[in-house]
């Protein structure tokens, strides 16, 4: 299987786990079809020993088939489809923004909560709308970030990552994504798109989960 990344030849053939490893730098597919997600992976991984790639950069590549109800199968399923495809290290990550009022909602449905085709704005819209009427006391809320990895050879492992806050009663800030503009974190006044894109990674639920992988993947490859 020739597989290609942009133009240029990556991979003759899917790999096996001692073929990654031992390489001298370890190669990890990252499976999301979401821009402003990829930008925050690559800003928290980079690392001269990782070599990052985008599953889409891959020709061919196919949309994983989500639709579970946890954000540990989801990501499961995006980081199997990108390893089983390409035979590299892949990993997933599927995010949910939790409120307790509504009982965890969005949660695994935050990319749809507004609709099927729902913009960040649309998603937002909505959720300010039902919470129009709670007070700040009772917006809290939270981001859930769940990581996997999936190895060639069947091996697979999640990371979590949590961003404690609440959510505002207007769109503020123009950085990071999704509900960002909504959610103040704990200790901050300002809203994580207000935030410098480093302070985001630093406090947030991917930033925490992606960390953890990021050590995990270090062992890994100073034990190859
Ligand atoms: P992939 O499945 O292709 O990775 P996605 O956008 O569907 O892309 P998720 O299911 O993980 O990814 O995310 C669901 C939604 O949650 C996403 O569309 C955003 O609206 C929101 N979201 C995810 N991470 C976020 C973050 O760090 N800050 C704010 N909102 C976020």
């Amino acid at each position: 299987m020739r597989l290609e990344k942009t133009g240029a030849c990556i991979a003759a053939t899917p790999l096996y786990p001692e073929a990654s490893m031992n390489e001298d730098r370890f190669r990890l597919v990252i499976s999301t079809s979401n821009q402003d997600k990829l930008r925050e992976v690559t800003e928290i991984l980079s690392a001269s020993w990782l070599e990052l790639v985008p599953f889409s950069s891959f020709s061919g590549a196919p949309a994983p088939k989500e639709g579970s109800f946890s954000l540990e199968e989801n990501a499961l399923i995006k980081a199997r489809t990108a390893r089983d495809f390409t035979g590299l290290p892949s990993v997933g990550d599927d995010t949910g923004l939790e409120v307790d009022i509504l009982d965890g909602k969005p949660g695994v449905f935050s990319s749809r909560y507004a609709g099927e085709k729902a913009s960040y704005a649309d998603n937002v819209s909505k959720l300010l709308d039902v919470l129009q009427s709670i007070p700040r006391q009772e917006r809290a809320a939270r981001f859930k970030c769940v990581v996997a990895l999936a190895l060639p050879g069947g091996k697979e492992k999640l990371f979590r990552g949590y961003c404690w806050g609440h959510l505002c009663f207007e769109p503020k800030g123009d950085n990071g994504f999704g509900y960002d503009p909504v959610f103040v974190p704990n200790g901050k006044k300002s809203t994580l798109a207000q935030l410098s894109p480093s302070l985001k990674n630093k406090l947030s639920h991917r930033g925490k989960a992606l960390r953890s992988l990021k050590r995990h993947l270090r062992k890994m490859h100073e034990a190859s």
